[in-house]
């Protein structure tokens, strides 16, 4: 009785190691891959690729983007479709680059589709006209610098047209969008205690009322460059695309 246990068991050991594990392990890989591509595809949905110029309307986005991308000055048309191109950094970097629209009302429309690709966002002032159209100026600069799907993106105010006489260094443009902010953000508090009355936090940006505005007092690096595209004086910007 003993023996044929013995010989049983053997038997049985004998089978489990003539198991065929192939159906098994072509499963598993199935599955893995499935997981990565799953994964891969979805983090390549999401990833930050593009350099977006926004601003107003005639602050030289397009100009500069021509010149940037295309190899060199165009004449500049009135854009209403957005224009994309690469650019090539001194350490070799291809960037995508987005030219968007500054038309008063398709700007938030591109600005929103591109968003979510944004690695990095230059907003575009005209110096000259800055003093005159600073309501218009901070308030779309508030409208990108207060959304969420931006707040971790480096922000280059480039103040172009330097090379004009009436032309408003950055610093003093620092200084006015920080004041002219102050007021914007007042005015859309109020707009939305008037609808609704709700924490309006989420579209608060700064300390708090009671403290001035400061550009510093944002978790997201903006920095405030000078340049004239017309000159092609954009060095301050050429080497921020550098460390991207
Ligand atoms: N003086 C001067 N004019 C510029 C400069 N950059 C662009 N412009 C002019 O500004 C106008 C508007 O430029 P454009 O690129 O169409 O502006 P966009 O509406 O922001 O795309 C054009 O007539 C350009 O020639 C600059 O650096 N200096
Ligand atoms: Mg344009």
């Amino acid at each position: 009785m003993d023996k044929a246990d013995r010989k049983s068991s053997a038997r049985a050991s004998i089978k489990l190691g003539e198991l065929n594990y192939t159906p098994v392990l072509i499963a598993l890989a199935v599955v893995l891959l499935t997981i990565v591509v799953l994964f891969l595809w979805k983090r390549k949905k999401t990833v930050r690729s593009a350099v977006l110029f926004t601003g107003l309307c005639d602050s030289g986005k397009t100009y500069l983007f021509a010149h940037l991308c295309l190899g060199g000055a165009r004449e500049t048309f009135t854009s209403i479709k957005e224009n994309v191109g690469c650019f090539k950094t001194e350490r070799g970097r291809v960037l995508k680059m987005v030219d968007v629209p500054g038309n008063e009302r398709l700007r938030g429309k591109f600005f929103d589709e591109y968003k979510n690709i944004a690695k990095a966002i230059v907003y575009m002032i005209d110096s000259v006209t800055v003093q005159k159209d600073i309501r218009d100026v901070a308030d779309f600069l508030y409208t990108i610098l207060v959304d969420k799907a931006t707040s971790k993106v480096p922000v280059v105010v480039l103040c172009n047209k330097q090379d004009e006489t009436l032309a408003k260094t950055e610093t003093a443009i620092k200084s006015m969008l920080e004041k002219e902010i102050n007021i914007v953000r007042q005015t859309r508090r109020s707009q939305l205690q008037s609808v609704d009355n709700s924490s309006s936090s989420d579209t608060f940006l700064g300390k708090s009322a009671s403290v001035d505005f400061e550009f510093e007092q944002l978790g997201q690096r903006v920095r405030f460059v000078p340049c004239s595209a017309m000159e092609e004086q954009f060095a301050g910007l050429t080497k921020f695309l550098d460390t991207l």
